[in-house]
């Protein structure tokens, strides 16, 4: 759903991103040094290894000072020693543009490299037939710690922590259930997707689907999950159960042009996931409805060969031609109809089944309707969605298409939640000065009723509601930072845990049952 931030972190992030041309550095120094120091733990062809990989792509959101000072100091709680002691600063500034250069050879993953990491260390059949616990295991939050690549199992009741474990390096994106809220899956920037059992607090299947994941998605009836790559340019569907990989579609439209993956969506009413891609202006959609016939005849095959526009059917895409690309989405709790934004901010009503535009949007700026809500006012289904440039909250009507209020934040922010049994929505302004203040929206007059500064100065965002809508957590996404609770009646704190940089926190309940007023 972020993918709209992509405009503005260009600005702020992504300068770093770029890789340095070879010229800069003296690379074979560089290279020497890389083989003597980082070879062991991160890979001869940087791909990872115990390590994340050390790729300009895996790296893409740090600052050279930030690699620079990971090198130098190390990073606690992980494997990675300090080498400041052993290395300049001169070579610490070679290796820092040698791992954000582009390698020689163009990395490769292969099917078979894939199916080489596929691990499941516990079998599905030895798992308990209960949780390992006390706690109500659909009112357990999962807390994504980006601060030290960590995650945080917490009782949703008495917000205490069951248990933190280590992730892959840079889980992104929401974990994703299985419908009875039993296991988690979680996918990380650098490719890797982890089936992690919430009953017995295990890891139970680990794969390597690429070197760059967007995010994934699971079916509703819990036996498939697809991910979604940029590098390479690949979606890969994969057995729920102990993640064997089952097909990899080359992203390609009918011309061949290959495409990036901008997201992965999991359309439940439809059976079927919804595909946006970067590069191509498609949508695509994948039934697992068996009777969405006729079936691909081969299930496995190698991306390299891209036969991926073959024959609609079972497991197989079908594609929605687009006036332009559109990549940042919000669908209508029946999944007819999808709302899609480029990334210039123009907005459409897709049909998904007349596979054409149905409606322009009257939105302006740069909608981000990844981070959309619905909710019911006076007999009508209002959609929200925050707006990454002008800092305001769109309302639309989902009948009409349109446009019924704007209101304006203190600035702009990517987030908006809130819960069915809440009269109020929280949104952020984490991107404009104050990054500290949440908005406190009445869902029945449309206006900002509160503005709620719980850290000054430090940025808070991210806000998810325990299964009830009585309390709303939040984020302070420093590190080291905090999850706040706070009562969503009277907006007083009644709990702050530390954390380490905690980006993203998960209700078991209210996602297996697609609470209206959180992600999906
Ligand atoms: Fe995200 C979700 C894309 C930057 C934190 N982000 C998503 C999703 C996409 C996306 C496609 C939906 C995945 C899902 O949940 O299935 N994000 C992008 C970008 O394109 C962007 C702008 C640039 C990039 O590097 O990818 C971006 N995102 C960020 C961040 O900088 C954030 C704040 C911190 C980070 O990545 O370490 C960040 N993104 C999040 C979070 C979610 C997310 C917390 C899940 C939201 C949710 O509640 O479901």
């Amino acid at each position: 759903m972020m993918k709209r931030w992509l405009v503005l972190f260009a600005l702020t992030l992504s300068l770093p991103l770029q890789a340095a041309p070879a010229a800069d550095i003296d690379s074979s120094a560089a290279a020497q040094l890389y083989g003597q120091h980082c070879q062991s733990c991160h890979g001869a062809d940087r791909l990872g290894g115990m390590g994340p990989a050390l790729l300009p792509e895996s790296l893409e959101r740090l600052k050279p000072a930030e690699i620079s000072r990971t090198i130098r100091q190390g990073r606690s709680a992980t494997q990675m020693a300090g080498f400041a002691s052993q290395l300049s600063e001169e070579q610490i500034s070679q290796l820092t543009a040698y791992v954000q250069s582009a390698p020689a050879t163009p990395p490769r993953w292969s099917e078979a490299d894939m199916r080489a990491s596929h691990r499941q260390p516990v079998a599905l059949s030895s798992l308990p037939a209960k949780p390992q616990y006390t706690a109500n295991p659909l009112n357990l939050f999962v807390v994504v710690e980006a601060g030290d690549h960590h995650v945080t199992v917490l009782d949703g009741e008495r917000f205490r922590p069951i248990t933190r474990f280590a992730s892959h390096y840079a889980v992104h994106g929401g974990p994703k259930f299985s419908p009875d809220g039993r296991f988690v899956y979680f996918s990380s920037r650098d490719g890797w997707v982890t089936q992690y059992d919430l009953y017995s607090l295990q890891v139970v299947a680990d794969i390597r689907v690429g070197l760059n994941t967007r995010n994934i998605a699971v079916s509703d009836d819990g036996n498939w999950i697809l991910a979604g790559n940029t590098l390479p340019q690949t979606l890969v569907l994969l057995d729920a159960h102990g993640l064997a990989p089952v097909k990899t579609i080359a992203v390609r439209d009918a011309a061949g042009h290959p495409s990036r993956v901008s997201a992965v969506y999991e359309a439940a009413p439809r059976h079927s996931f919804v595909v946006a891609l970067k590069d191509v202006p498609e949508l695509w959609e994948i039934s697992y409805d068996r009777h969405a016939a006729p079936v691909y005849p081969g299930l496995v095959h190698d991306y390299q060969m891209g036969e991926a526009l073959a024959q609609p059917g079972f497991l197989t895409p079908r594609v929605t031609p687009l006036s332009m690309v559109l990549d940042d989405f919000y669908f209508d709790p029946s999944y007819q109809h999808v709302l899609g934004a480029s990334r210039s901010g123009q907005a459409q009503v897709i049909s998904l089944d007349a596979r054409s535009k149905v409606a322009d949007l009257p939105l302006d700026g740069m909608p981000h309707l990844g981070s959309g809500i619905s909710f019911e006012r006076d007999g009508h289904r209002i959609m929200a969605t925050p707006n990454l440039k002008g800092g305001q909250l769109s309302f639309v009507d989902m009948d009409s298409w349109q446009l019924i209020k704007q209101v304006q934040l203190p600035g702009p922010g990517f987030f908006l939640r809130s819960h069915e049994n809440t009269p109020y929505a929280w949104a952020d302004s984490m991107m404009s000065a104050h990054k500290d203040t949440l908005s406190i929206i009445d869902k029945r007059s449309l206006s900002v009723v509160r503005q709620l500064v719980l850290r000054p100065g430090k940025t808070t965002a991210h806000v998810e509601f325990t299964r009830d809508g009585r309390y709303a957590l939040v984020s302070v996404m420093e590190n080291p930072g905090e999850l706040i609770v706070v009562d969503a009646q009277t907006l007083r704190e009644v709990a702050a845990l530390p954390m380490a940089k905690p980006i993203g926190k998960y209700n078991v309940f209210n996602k297996v049952n697609r609470s209206e007023g959180t992600s999906h």
